[in-house]
Order: structure tokens, then sequence, then C-alpha cells
């Protein structure tokens, strides 16, 4: 049976897991500005583990396209004191960039740094390899200033991000992490066009074909209002539960979503009428 370990938790990826975004940002795409003090953060976290959320990812600094970096000491005033409450109630993963930030939240609590440069920074791996949590490493073109203002290019975009996740997981084993910590994320809409989106959920068979468990984040993205003619982020739940239930049929094992409540249950149905007949499906157990 595969399992994900992260710090004191266990997670059986025969079954689908639920990753819920909780961005403490005043500008992140879809719900930045949303709390006004770390108490409602805190509260729309545990709402996340009463509605079936397995991890909640905190993050404190927004990464969409064009976003401006925010300095570590003000990502980790905000992201701290929310980290420290949920973490008595759940899994809680910090979302960051910053190896200060990552050490500071496990401190505090966390279990999982989901480092959205893929632990390209020797400080981050240090800090993970120092500690017993889990890790997401994800891929992402360049950086978020600039990610998608050049239109992005691969030769081959699932060997390439997939090539790119295996290399960094091997860093990441070499500096003395076990392999059953380390999670892996093809990184949606961080430096691809609508294709190659659609390419890497598509194929995310090939993802999971590494033997890492597979981390996916498309909820309400720009590719998903692309397909579907939807401006507002908020609108887009439906495109995103579509994606939530395809991907996981075709690998994926944890979904990060912002609507927790509609993909647990459209993610219990899916298991449900799947049955005993996952195999057939070609999923890697
Ligand atoms: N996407 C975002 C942020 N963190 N982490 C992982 N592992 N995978 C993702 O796809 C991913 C991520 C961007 O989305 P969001 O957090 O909703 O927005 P913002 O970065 O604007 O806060």
């Amino acid at each position: 049976m595969a399992l994900w370990r992260c710090g004191g938790w266990a997670f059986d990826l025969a079954r689908p897991r639920v990753m819920g975004i909780l961005n403490v940002t005043p500008d992140s795409f879809s719900d930045g500005g949303r709390f006004g003090s770390p108490e409602e953060a805190v509260e729309a976290g545990l709402a996340m583990f009463a509605e079936g959320a397995d991890i909640v990812d905190v993050g404190g600094e927004s990464t969409r396209p064009g976003a401006d970096p925010v300095t570590p000491d003000e990502e980790a005033a905000r992201v701290l004191p929310v980290v420290e409450e949920l973490a008595g109630a759940g899994c809680v993963s910090i979302d960051t960039r910053n190896a200060a930030t990552a050490r500071a939240a496990l401190a505090a609590g966390a279990a999982v740094i989901n480092d959205v440069s893929g632990f390209r920074d020797p400080a981050m791996i240090e800090v993970a390899a120092a500690s017993d949590c889990g890790v997401v490493v994800m891929h992402m073109l360049g950086e978020p200033k600039t990610m998608q203002a050049e239109e992005p290019h691969y030769d081959d975009v699932v060997v390439e991000v997939r090539d790119y996740l295996a290399t960094q997981a091997a860093m990441l084993e070499e500096a003395g992490m076990v392999r059953d910590r380390i999670a892996i994320d093809p990184g949606i809409g961080f430096g691809k066009t609508v294709e190659h989106n659609l390419t890497l959920i598509r194929d995310v068979g090939e993802f999971a074909a590494t033997g890492y468990p597979v981390v996916l984040g498309a909820s309400r993205k720009s590719f998903i209002g692309a397909v579907l003619g939807i401006e507002d982020p908020k609108q887009r739940v439906a495109g995103s539960l579509a994606v939530a239930a395809f991907a996981w049929l075709r690998g994926a094992h944890v979904l990060r979503v912002h609507d927790v409540r509609e993909t647990v249950e459209v993610l219990r149905m899916v298991e449900a009428l799947v049955g005993d007949s996952r195999a057939h499906l070609g999923r890697v157990p």
C-alpha cells in the first residue's frame, strides 16, 4: 500500500486525498483578502477539516502570474499564527518558497512543506531534511513575476516536467529524506499554456508512474476559465470538480482545491462508482 508520510501523519494513497487551500494573502488570484484576522483564517481552516480535507495548505505569498514577492518577515507574520492554531486540528502544510518561513512553520506544527519553486534553494532542502515533514516538489518555469510573460515553450511538456521533478526528488533523497515523504506536482499554470495544462492533467499517470505521490493543483485556475469562457475564478467550481475527478481517475493522489466540501463529495462518489474496478482504469496503486 502506497503511503505518503508527513510528520506524524501517514496518508494511504489508495483513497483520494484533498488538500484545502487557505490563502492568508491580500492578493491571491481567487480568494485574496478574504480574511480580516488570523482568527477568521483559522476558522476557515477548521471548516475545511470538518468538510473532509486531509491537509490544509496555508500560504502567505501569492504566486499568481505577475505577483510581487513578499518579505519573509511579512510572510511569517501572516502564516505562523494560523499554522499554530490549525496544527492542533489536523495536518497542516506550509506553502512557501522561503526556508526561514518553512522552518518556523514546522516549529509551529506544520507537517508538510509545499514549495512551488521545487526545492531549488539548498537552504530549503536543509530544512526539510532536518525534519520528518512531508514535501511537495512542484515544477515552475522561471519565477511567478515572469513565468507567463513570454509564451512558455517545451519540446515535450510531460517528459520535461516529469524529469525535472524526478531530479529534484532524487536530490532530496540524496540529502537524506526517505522516499515516502516526497510528493511531486506538475505545477498547473506555472509557466504553461492552456494546452500544456490540459496535456499534463491528461497524462498525470506518467507522474504517478515515477512512484512518488502526485499532488495536483488545478482548482479555479485560468485554463479552466479559458476552456469554459468564465472570467471570474469563483465561477469555475464545476470545471474544477471535473478536473479533480478526472485527475484522480488518471492517477493523481492529492487534489489541492479551494472548494473542499464539493471536491470531497465528488471524489467519494467517483470512488464508490469505481469500486474494485480501479485496477482496470490503469491507476498506479
Ligand atoms: N498553485 C498555487 C499555489 N501553490 N502549490 C502546489 N503544490 N500546486 C499548485 O498548483 C499550487 C501551489 C497557486 O494557486 P493559489 O494558491 O490558489 O493562488 P495564489 O498563488 O495566488 O495564492
